[in-house]
């Protein structure tokens, strides 16, 4: 266990660029924000001020209204496409000029973010400090979320492109992309140069992509516009679990450092208003799973992911909620020759083992599986998570994903999509601590 821990540092080490960490070298050239949140967890195993410096740098990409990027372009890079010509996020008014950025987010995972990091550190007074000098800044960001990214007041944020929600490619998004008339674009791809194209989207998606972002650069990236115009507008069970989740930790964060009883009020009515929503509009008891919801077509997307759990992360279903979850999983995604937890369901023909966020078990999605668990006391479940992620760690090495069938585990075998990927390595770090 000590070898893989050192490895995963000295991971972590390597793809660190002097202020934030990369999330795989040449794949992903710059600074994202929800792999930041995770990488920060891993650093502060062994290095308190890395871990600081790493949420610190995204914080200062942050814009004048709060809202922070899905990537901060820190410095030019030819093997990543699209950069910071093609996103044009400086066409918005408050967008922040010194640091190029996407005019999209990724997660809210800031808060419980700071929230882990405060309980490894050993210096725990600096990290009040820490946290004193920035929660604000992640406090404005939530704001932005409630005061921009819920049109109809119901205490759930819209994504506007599948890039949000970190699970790019899902097959959740078929249905949407099949309303919409995308032309085909001529561009030079760079992952599939680095990686397998058959674990990557396709050039077609990819044309989907870059069409929801030319729209949303035809309105300066205006939220109101974004709103009504997107063709994609999803309330995602994952971005807003880790929004709820991450509005609990600020107000614990903020009980602990005293005053701001504004903010814990109002992070209180947010709070409450978001989980009865979710719970009325997002919980499909028929599945006995979460789902998303595409906002742009008025319709529920009834399939069932590894983000259908996540609300088990922020504490967000009942008792029997929880039943219910921990049972689709076990049925559908949790067969003895099966490695928890796939990305998208296998019992259905959309399930690819080896794509991406089609199938294929992620780290970070398994990070939460296994404390949303563990907090509702499912503790064999939980530990089941934990170990497969372990063992698949240890079979392959800190890969970007890796395939959920464990026949396939033998002879020569790899993960798949970037190599030395950061948030495998820090995860690992917090999960064996
Ligand atoms: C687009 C960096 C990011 C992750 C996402 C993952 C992948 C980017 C891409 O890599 O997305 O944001 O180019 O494919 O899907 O979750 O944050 O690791």
């Amino acid at each position: 266990m000590s070898k893989m821990r050192n490895k995963a540092i000295e991971i972590l080490k390597a793809n660190w660029r002097d202020g934030y960490t990369v999330p795989s070298k040449n794949l992903y050239p710059y600074q994202w924000k929800w792999d930041s949140g995770f990488i920060a967890i891993g650093l502060a195993h062994f290095d308190q001020k890395m871990a600081e410096r790493e949420v610190e740098t995204l914080l200062n990409a942050q814009w004048i209204n709060g809202f922070i990027p899905h990537i901060v372009f820190h410095k030019v890079s030819d093997t990543y496409f699209p950069g910071p010509n093609f996103h044009r996020a400086d066409l918005h008014p408050l967008a922040n000029k010194e640091y190029p950025s996407t005019g999209m987010t990724q997660p809210p995972v800031l808060g419980f973010t700071l929230e882990r990091m405060h309980e490894i550190a050993k210096d725990k007074k600096e990290s009040l400090q820490f946290i004193k000098n920035n929660i604000d800044r992640v406090y404005k960001n939530h704001q932005y979320f409630y005061n921009n990214r819920d049109p109809k007041d119901e205490g759930l944020v819209y994504i506007y492109h599948n890039w949000e929600s970190g699970t790019d490619n899902s097959p959740l998004w078929d249905p949407i992309f099949e309303t919409i008339d995308a032309p085909v674009y001529n561009f030079e791809r760079r992952d599939t140069s680095i990686i397998d194209p058959s674990e990557r989207p396709t050039k077609r998606e990819y044309d989907y992509y870059l069409h929801i972002i030319d729209i949303a650069k035809e309105h300066n990236y205006n939220d109101a516009k974004i709103a009504e115009f997107s063709p994609f507008l999803v309330q995602d069970p994952l971005f807003n679990s880790m929004l709820i989740k991450s509005n609990s930790a600020l107000i614990s964060l903020y009980k602990m450092i005293g005053g701001n009883e504004d903010k814990i009020e109002q992070l209180e009515q947010w709070q409450e208003k978001s989980i009865t929503s979710f719970n009325r509009k997002l919980y499909d008891k028929d599945l006995g799973a979460y789902i998303h919801y595409d906002l742009r077509n008025d319709k529920p997307i009834r399939m069932v992911s590894s983000s259908s759990f996540s609300p088990l992360y922020a504490g967000i279903p009942n008792k029997d909620q929880a039943e219910a979850l921990v049972r689709t999983m076990m049925d559908k995604f949790g067969g003895e020759d099966m490695y928890l937890c796939a990305s998208f369901d296998p019992s259905t023909d959309k399930f690819n083992p080896k794509k991406y966020w089609r199938g294929p078990v992620w780290i970070n999605l398994n990070w939460m599986l296994y404390h949303g668990l563990l907090d509702y006391g499912f503790n064999d479940l939980a530990q089941r998570v934990k170990s497969d992620s372990i063992e698949i760690l240890e079979k392959v090495g800190f890969y970007e994903y890796f395939d959920p069938r464990k026949s396939i585990y033998k002879g020569d075998v790899k993960g798949y999509g970037g190599s030395d990927f950061s948030w495998s390595a820090a995860l690992f770090l917090d999960l064996t601590e």
